[in-house]
């Protein structure tokens, strides 16, 4: 039988077939040997017995993400809140430079549009050059707007904790997934999502529930290739006086013009600085 493997628990897998079946899955032992952790979106090849299956292949990845977990997606939507958290800009950045590493679509959502203005932190987004959606999850709007934007593609929701992954997923699905208080999550320090779970919809896409998470790290990059993975830094670098110029302390950097004149937004200039310093210190560049 084939299928994708949309959610695991406990070393089972649940591989969901053409027509909707799903059979719970453990995967050969070879994987374990060869140190192959089959992900949730893998496109997989598995043997039934008595209702039980063991999954015996795994095609190709066509893309693949290591925070969240996914592969096989198109896009990664990056969910922030405009308020309730606070979002927080440094770890978005990081989120959009794995996309970029792996060449995965990048969407950025701002939800809880609701409880205060987005329109300051969409414009950063969409000055660098993504895609941005703001929407509530509360109130409905600009869902069915976001939902055009993926539809009939196979899209991840990530972001911290408490952010509405969920809760929009809920209407994108219209299958009630569960979601939890703000102020629960932080006292107990508990994400309500346990684990990706990719969701067939309407239009013949998946969409993937996420965990929250409170700390992104960024994918081995050389510090040299880190503008490339900043849209606005990539498209002015070719600018700058120095070949090679690493946008921070040069002269005549177009990169720096760039931030004087409001070209690039602060927040996403101290993430590259923060991330270039972080890959210059991994010592397998020295
Ligand atoms: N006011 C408002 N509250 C929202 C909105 N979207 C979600 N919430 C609330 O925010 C809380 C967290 O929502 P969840 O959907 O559980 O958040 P999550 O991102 O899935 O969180 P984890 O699963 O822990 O990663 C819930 O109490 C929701 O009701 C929104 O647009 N506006
Ligand atoms: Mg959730
Ligand atoms: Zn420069």
């Amino acid at each position: 039988m084939k299928g994708t493997i949309i959610k695991g628990i406990g070393g089972f897998y649940y591989v969901r077939n053409a027509e909707g079946e799903i059979t719970e899955c453990k995967a050969r032992g070879k994987f374990r040997k060869e140190r192959i952790l089959p992900m949730i979106g893998d496109e997989v090849e598995a043997e039934v017995k008595n209702g039980k299956g063991t999954i015996t292949e795994i095609y190709p990845r066509r893309t693949k993400l290591i925070r969240p977990a996914v592969a096989n997606i198109d896009a990664v939507v990056i969910v922030a809140a405009a308020k309730s958290p606070d979002p927080n800009t440094a770890l978005i950045d990081r989120m959009l430079v794995n996309a970029e590493i792996n060449g995965i679509r990048a969407i950025v959502c701002i939800n809880k549009s609701d409880l205060a203005d987005s329109c300051a932190l969409e414009s950063i987004y969409k000055n660098a050059g993504y895609e941005t959606a703001a929407v509530s999850a509360a109130t409905g709007e600009g869902i069915d707007r976001l939902f055009s934007m993926i539809e009939g593609k196979t899209a991840a929701f990530a972001g911290v904790s408490g952010v509405g992954k969920s809760s929009i997923l809920t209407l994108i699905t219209g299958s009630e997934l569960e979601t939890g208080e703000v102020s629960e999550k932080i006292s107990r320090g508990r994400h309500t999502t346990r684990h990706v779970e990719l969701f067939p919809v309407r239009g013949g896409g998946y969409v993937l529930d996420t965990p929250g998470f409170s700390s992104v790290e960024t994918e081995d990059i050389t510090p040299g290739e880190l503008g490339n993975c900043f849209p606005e830094i990539r498209a002015v670098s070719g600018e700058c006086r120095f070949r090679g110029c690493a946008h921070i302390d040069e002269p005549d950097c177009a990169v720096k013009a760039l931030l004087e004149n409001g070209g690039m937004a602060v927040s996403r200039y101290e993430s590259y600085k923060e991330l270039y310093e972080l890959q210059r210190s991994k010592k397998t560049w020295k």
